[in-house]
């Protein structure tokens, strides 16, 4: 039997991509756009969605957006979440052919594209990209539908970190620059989805170009890069600590708990040890 295909073309809504490394925030984004918490099932789900954040899915997928908040919208939006780059398991250049065959199964060249939502987590300490790494700048049309979306203020800490001046630097450096120059804009979440809708209703505002831009700029991209792409050791190290800080992070306050209990019940011994010994 066949491989059932899903075909999105131009009626089917519009389409937004977004890429980002691992961690930065890409699958929570779209649980926050939808006011979807997978923690709270009272809020309405999706039909096939389960908790899409915390979890690196190795796999294209995409979501379909039927209202912004809470008000149904004339065509939909179409979210397309892709593997994590600058990952410790897949080349970059990997995660973009993964992209390019599921564009390649699932979109007809003339489904609207939106633009690209790249992502970046600003707890991480990582530096932004060389602009070079993304498609879609051979095309003026495309350049400006990037967006570059900072994740996880509330886990800057301000009393460090004042997050203006954290904003500004970001806003200054050489990719967010080009973006900006290229037309393109920088949107620093707030972990809301009334932020979440910024960025999407900036792109959403400069309409739809046909997909195949894309498409084909995605192709060049990786023919120019044709040289395979080793994943570098430190990558790796970065990718494997990214990956443990991000799980270690969501146990903080487990963490904590059991620090303090083990404090209190190694000083406890203690001092009944000490006791035990004076009286004898
Ligand atoms: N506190 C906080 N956590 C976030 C934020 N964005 C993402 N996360 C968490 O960071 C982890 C990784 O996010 P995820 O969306 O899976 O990253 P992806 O690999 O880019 O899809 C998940 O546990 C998210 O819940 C944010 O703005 N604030
Ligand atoms: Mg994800």
């Amino acid at each position: 039997m066949a491989p059932q295909s899903i075909a999105l073309d131009n009626n089917s809504g519009t389409l937004i991509i977004l890429l980002g490394h691992t961690g930065a925030g890409k699958s929570h984004f779209i649980n926050v756009a939808r006011r979807w918490d997978p923690k709270n099932s009272r809020l309405k789900r999706a039909p096939s969605l389960d908790t899409l954040a915390g979890e690196e899915n190795p796999a294209v997928r995409h979501f379909v957006v039927d209202f912004r908040l809470g008000v149904r919208r004339d065509s939909p939006l179409i979210l397309v979440d892709t593997p994590g780059l600058d990952s410790c398991r897949a080349s970059d250049q990997d995660i973009l052919k993964r992209l390019d065959r599921w564009l390649e199964r699932q979109c007809t060249g003339d489904a609207g594209l939106g633009g690209i939502l790249y992502f970046h987590d600003a707890s991480g300490g990582r530096s932004l990209p060389h602009m070079s790494m993304l498609p879609l700048l051979s095309e003026r049309r495309l350049a400006q539908r990037i967006v570059v979306v900072t994740s996880k203020w509330d886990r800057v800490d301000s009393r460090s970190t004042d997050h203006e001046v954290e904003q500004r630097r970001l806003e200054s450096t050489t990719f967010c620059k080009a973006v900006r120059q290229h037309g393109g804009d920088i949107c620093h979440l707030d972990n809301s989805p009334e932020s979440a809708w910024e960025a999407l209703d900036f792109l959403l505002g400069l309409g739809t170009v046909p997909l195949k831009l894309f498409k084909d700029d995605l192709k060049n991209k990786m023919v120019r890069r044709a040289k395979p792409e080793f994943i570098g050791f430190r990558r790796w190290v970065r990718g494997l600590f990214s990956g443990v800080s991000n799980q270690l992070y969501s146990k903080l306050p487990l963490i904590e708990v059991y620090f303090v209990a083990f404090r209190l019940t190694i000083r406890r011994s203690l001092r009944r040890l000490l006791v035990v010994r004076k009286v004898s």
